[in-house]
């Protein structure tokens, strides 16, 4: 569903507080939960494992489980620009403009974190609750962000570049946000948005910046119709960075026909884990655990790496388990693992020498409190794009 903002009014007045009883309890109880893990545990001592920090705030009992990535889809969203030149798509100075949306959560609802992808003319850069999440330029193909969220309201902001003098100019976002009851909605640049014909003022991206008095965005496009034609998907993920790892490092031209068990623990003391996002392929095939729970299973026969939301992270350890089998001939896993954190901050975790790998699996070896330090850390095939498997993997679009 698109929901363009006109409900929550684009002209009421900002911060706009809904009326949501919760919100005064959960806000605090944020930051107060926060604030005692990272005083609590120095990033040098291995965490303990804590609730989940969802279940903990009051009114937000984090009900979502992992699924299949649901890409964010640019095809529903519209080009936006100040409206210097009347014209849609028509040329512009050379500037620097603000953009900036609040998304108040709906009351019975909890936002956990989104995946936003953004294209621009010339030159983007992101930031969500005041913490810049990344930058890019391409107006052919969107960049992929994923960023923690904040439950109730949470606040968008681009400084969007026209670099080249005369140019059109112009940001397309579309942001899909997941709540912890497991549903999601998008949005996306719209008139609704608010914008300046001015440089962006300082702090301009903070939420304490009062943007009432700015004016809305103008529609310099939509997807199907625009200067710039139809921006593609990215990849959801690269694979470029991941390794290819087995039991062996000679995998590639032949392993046992075995069943291998893979492990790796993100033990994140300074930072509360919010959402996942897991690339994943394995020959012959693989069924993917997070924190013991079954996530999916995939197989070479697929041809595709496949994707995986997991919106249910715990605030500092997470175990990743992976039971892997070879068929017949090679054998191989590769993943990419991204987590978001609460204070807007992502790391990316790749599959390397630093996995725990055995080839057998014991019974349990999917649990988080499963003890894996006596298994020898997996062999590392080789990078991604190594024969045979090469760079042909299909891999889902973001
Ligand atoms: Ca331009
Ligand atoms: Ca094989």
């Amino acid at each position: 569903m698109v929901w363009a903002g006109e409900e929550f009014g684009p002209f009421s007045l900002w911060p706009h507080l809904p009326d949501c009883p919760r919100i005064a309890v959960i806000l605090p109880f944020v930051g107060l939960f926060a604030a005692v893990i990272v005083a609590a545990t120095p990033s040098s001592q291995l965490c303990t494992r804590e609730q989940s920090f969802t279940d903990s705030t009051p009114g937000c009992k984090n009900t979502a489980t992992p699924h299949v990535f649901q890409p964010a889809f640019l095809n529903v969203s519209k080009w936006i620009w100040t409206g210097e030149n009347p014209t849609p798509g028509g040329n512009n100075i050379i500037s620097t403009r603000p953009l900036r949306k609040n998304i108040t959560t709906p009351c019975d609802k909890c936002a956990i974190c989104a995946t936003i992808v953004v294209a621009s003319d010339d030159a983007h850069t992101f930031y969500v609750n005041g913490v810049r999440i990344g930058a890019g330029g391409d107006f052919k193909q969107g960049q992929a962000l994923f960023v923690a969220l904040q439950p109730s309201w949470n606040l968008f902001a681009v400084a969007g570049q026209n670099t080249i003098a005369n140019s059109p100019a112009g940001v397309m976002a579309t942001i899909l946000i997941h709540y912890t009851d497991g549903t999601s909605a998008t949005f996306i640049t719209d008139e609704s948005w608010r914008t300046l014909e001015a440089a962006p003022p300082t702090n301009f991206q903070l939420a304490s910046t009062d943007d009432s008095s700015w004016a809305f965005a103008a529609i310099q496009g939509t997807f199907e119709n625009s200067v710039w034609g139809q921006p593609t998907l990215p990849p959801v993920l690269p694979l470029s960075g991941s390794k290819w790892i087995w039991t062996s490092n000679t995998a590639n031209t032949g392993a046992a026909v075995a069943s291998c068990a893979f492990r790796k623990t993100i033990n994140q003391c300074a930072k509360v884990a919010v959402c996942a996002t897991v690339l994943i392929f394995a020959d012959d095939h693989y069924t993917l655990y997070v924190n013991g729970a079954s996530v999916g299973s995939g197989s070479f026969a697929g041809g595709a790496a496949i994707a995986y939301t997991i919106p249910n992270l715990l605030p500092t350890l997470n175990t990743f388990a992976i039971n892997a089998t070879n068929d017949v001939g090679s054998a191989g896993l590769v993943a990419t693992i991204l987590v978001t954190y609460q204070d807007g901050s992502n790391e990316t975790v790749v599959t390397d020498g630093s996995w725990k790998a055995t080839l057998t699996v014991p019974q349990g070896f999917e649990s988080p409190t499963f003890d894996d330090s006596d298994w020898p850390n997996a062999n590392v095939v080789g990078a991604y794009g190594i024969a045979p498997w090469g760079t042909g993997l299909a891999i889902p679009s973001a």
